[in-house]
């Protein structure tokens, strides 16, 4: 079998650059490690920048993201008992961010690519890359028991933090950088009114909570736990009154206990893999690099990756340049470094460390109280908050 170019990974990061060399006319084959099913039932990002939904609806997957997403021009930061808005809108002239479950997204990009008659090998086995410091590269797998073999002028390895892509680059080439962070976030999805119009991430004594929401009927909550704590010991019971504990009064009363549709814990990780690309090979998403999901920033960082690696494939393909090739690893890092800084920065400030110092938890608080009482402070979480610019 032959492509221009093969994709390893059906997540976001695979899915929608897929999509984007498909309509341009550029043949690709996408291999996935699991079912459809199985992608779509996991439970991840729900924000999506406005640079992300414009690239979505310029590439003519964005109506239902338009019909059913939640526009949100603001989120609250809940802490010492009260909340201060941060007005995206008003800080940002005009920017906004979508409340969409990556799963719809996920959706979308599936149907278009189903309906566009793409190729698609899902629940392939042993998958190896290979030649990729050479001209010719090529992946073995396995698929329902057969092997098989995919040439291509490139590989797009968009498999995730624990993909075979960035591992078959050999040792050496990469410097990685990397802070895990001694705590996790207990996720809980149930089909109740969200708590608030709008997000609300709060820091508390007894730790971080978020309340999010995937529609007016669907919500999702976060509290910060610590790394050995199992999800089965959260009964609904402890894990809403948990949660109420940590928010301001007025919206803890409004928050609508509900059985959980799904119940998991996510590590905390900064994880960045410098350079994205080594010979054919190029990284895009978390396969390159891993943020924590305080600032709503994974599945738009992975957007602007594809955004540039379908800019430099399509450079290539119909304008005979490799510049935007070359350029690809330096012009993603600029802005994934921002991100990982931002995601880094909110983590810190809302969060409570294991054997903080009273100093350390003052300099919080004082961070906090800053950005409630200055505009510029609220400005650049609101700048950052919305994405910076492509
Ligand atoms: P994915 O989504 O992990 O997809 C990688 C795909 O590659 C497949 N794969 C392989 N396929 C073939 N061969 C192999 N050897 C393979 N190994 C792996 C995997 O099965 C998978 O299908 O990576 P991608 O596409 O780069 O997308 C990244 C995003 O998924 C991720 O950054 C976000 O979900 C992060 N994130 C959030 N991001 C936001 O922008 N806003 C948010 O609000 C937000 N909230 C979150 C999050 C992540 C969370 N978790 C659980 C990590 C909230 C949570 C709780
Ligand atoms: C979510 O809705 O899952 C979500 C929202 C905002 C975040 C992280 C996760 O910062």
């Amino acid at each position: 079998m032959r492509t221009q170019v093969a994709i390893v990974g059906a997540g976001p990061a695979g899915l929608l650059l897929g999509h984007l060399l498909t309509r341009s006319g550029i043949g690709n084959v996408v291999l996935e490690r699991r079912s459809p099913d199985y992608v779509l039932s996991r439970i991840r990002a729900g924000v999506i920048e406005q640079g992300l939904a414009d690239l979505l609806r310029e590439a003519g997957v964005g109506d239902r993201l338009d019909r059913e997403g939640l526009l949100h021009t603001g989120f609250s930061l809940a802490f010492a008992g009260r909340r201060h808005r941060i007005d995206l809108d008003g800080l940002t002239a005009g920017k906004c961010v979508t409340v969409y479950g990556q799963t719809e997204l996920t959706r979308d990009l599936m149907e278009a690519r189903a309906k566009a008659s793409a190729p698609s090998f899902y629940e392939v086995e042993h998958v190896e890359l290979a030649g990729l410091d050479g001209d010719r590269p090529s992946i073995r797998f396995r698929q329902k028991g057969i092997d098989d073999e995919l040439n291509c002028d490139f590989v797009a390895g968009c498999d995730g933090f624990h993909g075979v892509s960035r591992a078959s680059i050999p040792s050496g080439v990469l410097n990685t950088f990397e802070r895990v962070y001694p705590f996790g976030w207990l996720g809980l999805l149930a089909d109740v009114p969200p708590a608030d119009e709008e997000l609300v991430y709060a820091s508390h004594d007894r730790g971080f909570a978020l309340c999010s929401m995937r529609s007016l009927t669907r919500s999702r909550f976060y509290v910060q736990v610590p790394l050995d704590e199992n999800p089965e010991d959260w009964t609904e019971i402890r894990f809403f009154d948990e949660l109420k504990r940590r928010l301001p009064e007025e919206i803890a009363r409004r928050v609508r206990p509900g059985p959980a549709i799904e119940k998991s814990i996510a590590p905390l990780r900064s994880f960045v893999a410098e350079p994205m690309r080594w010979g054919r090979l190029f990284l895009a998403g978390d396969a390159a690099h891993i943020v924590p999901p305080t600032g709503a920033k994974g599945l738009n960082l992975a957007g602007s990756d594809v955004r540039y690696l379908f800019e430099a494939l399509r450079e290539h393909y119909h304008e005979k340049s490799g510049a935007g090739l070359d350029a690809y690893s330096a012009r993603a890092l600029r802005r994934v470094w921002k991100a990982e800084r931002f995601s880094w920065w909110m983590t810190s400030v809302l969060h409570r460390f294991p054997g903080m110092s009273p100093f350390e938890e003052r300099m919080q608080q004082a961070e906090l109280d800053y950005i409630a009482s200055s505009r510029a402070a609220s400005a650049a979480l609101a700048e950052n908050y919305v994405g910076l610019p492509y």
